[in-house]
């Protein structure tokens, strides 16, 4: 399999970590490349030239992360992403995490492009007090009060939505203001897939 990927993007963290859970990493050769480009090896084979794009090893070609999570939770090896007792609890933390990341990456490459006046604008407006609702939502979750810390596709998505705020967006300051979902981060991040997928 190829993934085609870059350093920051949290989307493609997600496969990433996904690929070291299901033990798929060996399979898989990582093509680094900026999706941004006008051209690009990665607008050969995606018009929509996003990542993570995953080409399969038999020739098909994935997008959206959590379809990408999807197929190799069904190749892969070890503990289920989506296991099916507490499936729908799975899906609504992974729902929540897409949330929060979308909401994130959106505010980043708003102010990338349109300055910081764009916080003032009504989506930009929305997209912040998105992250703080979702914030507070997660503090108080049943996943994070029951410390429930197995690296669900739901805890890998909301772990990495978590980190990319830190690494973009560090003036909210979630780890200080939400300490049970700081708890919850720590644990879910400790295995070696979240320390060799870091941000850069
Ligand atoms: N919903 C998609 C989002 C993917 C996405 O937005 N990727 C960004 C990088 S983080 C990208 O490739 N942007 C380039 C573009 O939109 O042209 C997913 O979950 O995979």
């Amino acid at each position: 399999m190829q993934l085609y990927l870059n350093t920051s993007s949290p989307y493609a963290r997600v496969v990433r970590v996904c690929l070291y859970e299901k033990e798929l990493m060996e399979r898989t050769e990582l093509c680094w490349c900026d999706p941004w480009a006008a051209d690009s090896e990665l607008l050969k084979i995606t018009p929509l030239s996003r990542i993570p794009t995953l080409v399969t090893e038999g020739g098909e070609v994935l997008t959206e992360s959590l379809l990408i999570a999807h197929y190799l939770d069904a190749v892969g090896e070890g503990a289920k992403l989506l296991p099916a007792d507490g499936l729908a609890e799975t899906l609504a933390l992974a729902g929540l995490g897409q949330g929060l990341m979308e909401a994130a990456f959106n505010v980043v490459i708003g102010r990338k492009h349109g300055g910081p006046d764009v916080d003032e604008t009504l989506l930009g407006n929305r997209r912040l007090k998105a992250i703080e609702r979702t914030l507070v939502t997660l503090e108080a979750h049943p996943s994070v009060l029951a410390g429930h810390t197995q690296c669900t596709l739901g805890a890998i998505v909301v772990a990495v939505a978590l980190a990319y705020l830190s690494f973009r967006l560090p003036a909210f300051d979630w780890p200080n203001r939400f300490p049970r979902l700081q708890a919850w981060f720590a644990k879910v991040t400790e295995c070696d897939s979240f320390a060799l997928t870091a941000f850069e």
